[in-house]
């Protein structure tokens, strides 16, 4: 007999996100039959921008979120800078590429251990970890104590993150930092050295803790290397510019269709937001974002979900660490709920072992800034990579002012709901055929949607309209 079980909100996540699945009978086990996963806020981030200034994007959209802001704002910058045709020096590039790459080392230890870590292990026996899923709960007490132990130093670990951000960025989140033209804080040879020594203090926690606590996990829970694969489409913008000329990022753009295990150029013109099945208005589903749309409309038939289906090429693709690592070429693992998390403890190794390498092409005293001034009109955009992937945003400007906004976000990739052509959005299509042991405390739901890292902050927005 299928049952419908409804999480809302999942917890452990940035933001409200309802998930509602049909468990049923399948090969003599009870499986996820249907998924259906909704963003439960309206996102309103894209109409608080029109009509203000364009400086206003770079530090605005840095609110949609307070665990990946660096993005939003450098996405931000770079899009007014490519409207004005204007350059930024090597400083205020290397400078960001610091901040950023900080910025996803930070949110990934946040990820695994307060997001993740207590889908598998007996968290502590207090609030708020109570009541507590009573499912395969089979690691030892032994283990749990350790792991839970590691929950706490990962607190330590990203707060030094986010400390090491702040000697560049000015403050963490929400980097005042970050401007179109460059940047505004002066590198000092003792900014240099500090933010070195907190590099080292990330790779010895991520080689003798992160790295070492999600194998052990992995060995705990082998059947997760199979599950939750899902489309096996993977997308990335690329992200970190290391010549000035965009010629050259550490993670380049591309795709990979499942099955094909070639990475593909992508053309941005082939991305399209639908939103049939969202509270959005119709009228330019499947338009790129330069052209679309965000008008609510609610109630509305057939939606679900405030949040809407970016497709490529109207297929859907998943994005976020095991994307970037598997297009670059620096993981060659599957797709699964392990390789998610596997692909993103690596890549913060990789992270924090090349920000000492940038820091040395600081060039003290040089410029970090070149005058800008916003074009009165212009259409422009920028992508980049976000912590959870894929990142972009579009902006039209008429008569100095923000004519258009749209933000595209790694979750809206990831979250989305189905999209104009009836196919799942990717963490819908993952859970497709998830074994659940028992349907009263489905925790493999939550593994498997958790994997995915998906940060509701970003990817819808509570708009607040205050009457006097
Ligand atoms: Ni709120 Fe974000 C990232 C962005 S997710 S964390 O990474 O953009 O959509």
């Amino acid at each position: 007999m299928p049952k419908t079980i409804v999480i809302d909100p999942v917890t452990r996540l940035e933001g409200h996100l309802r998930a509602e699945v049909t468990v049923d009978t399948m090969n003599g086990e009870n499986q996820v039959a249907d998924a259906k996963i909704a963003g439960t806020l309206f996102r309103g981030i894209e109409q608080m921008l029109i009509g203000r200034d364009p400086w206003d994007a770079a530090q605005l959209t840095q609110r949609i979120c307070g665990v990946c802001p660096v993005p939003h704002g450098v996405v931000a910058a770079t899009a007014l800078e490519k409207a004005a045709g204007s350059n930024i020096p090597d400083n205020a590039r290397i400078l960001r590429n610091l901040v950023m790459g900080a910025n996803f080392m930070q949110s990934h230890i946040l990820h695994f251990y307060q997001m993740s870590l207590l889908d598998f292990i007996k968290g502590p026996q207090m609030p708020p970890w109570q009541p507590q899923w009573k499912s395969d709960q089979r690691i030892k007490e032994a283990d749990s104590i350790r792991l839970n132990k590691h929950y706490v130093t990962a607190i330590k670990a990203f707060r030094q993150v986010n400390e090491m951000t702040a000697i560049f960025s000015g403050r963490q989140p929400h980097a005042p930092a970050l401007v179109p033209g460059g940047f505004t804080t002066v590198p000092t040879n003792e900014k240099i050295d500090l933010f070195r020594q907190y590099s080292q203090t990330v790779i010895d926690f991520v080689k003798n803790t992160y790295l070492p606590d999600v194998d052990f996990v992995a060995s705990q829970f082998p059947e997760y290397n199979r599950i939750g694969k899902g489309y096996g489409n993977l997308i990335a913008f690329g992200a970190f510019d290391l010549n000035g000329s965009g010629g050259k990022s550490f993670f380049r753009g591309g795709r990979k269709m499942e099955g094909n295990g070639q990475t593909q150029p992508l053309n941005i013109d082939a991305v399209s937001e639908h939103v049939t099945s969202s509270w959005y208005e119709n009228s330019t589903s499947k338009s790129h974002p330069v052209r679309s749309t965000t008008q609510p409309v609610y109630p509305k038939e057939g939606a679900y979900s405030w949040i809407k289906a970016p497709r490529y090429e109207n297929q859907a693709f998943e994005t976020g660490p095991l994307a970037r690592m598997s297009i670059n070429g620096f993981y060659n693992q599957g797709v699964s709920v392990h390789d998610r998390h596997k692909a993103r403890a690596l890549e913060t190794l990789k992270l924090a072992e090349a920000l000492p390498v940038w820091l040395d092409e600081i060039n003290v005293g040089s410029p970090v800034y070149s005058s800008y001034s916003a074009p009165t009109e212009a259409a422009s955009f920028a992508i980049a990579e976000a912590p959870r992937g894929a990142l972009g945003h579009w902006i039209g400007i008429t008569n100095s002012k923000i004519a258009h906004y749209q933000v595209l976000t790694p979750t809206c990739w990831n979250a989305s709901p189905q999209d104009d052509d009836q196919q799942p959005g990717p963490m819908e299509k993952a859970l497709l055929g998830t074994p659940v042991q028992d349907p009263d405390n489905p925790i493999e739901v939550l593994r498997v949607i958790h994997s995915f890292d998906p940060c509701l902050g970003c990817a819808v927005h509570m708009c607040r309209i205050t009457q006097r």
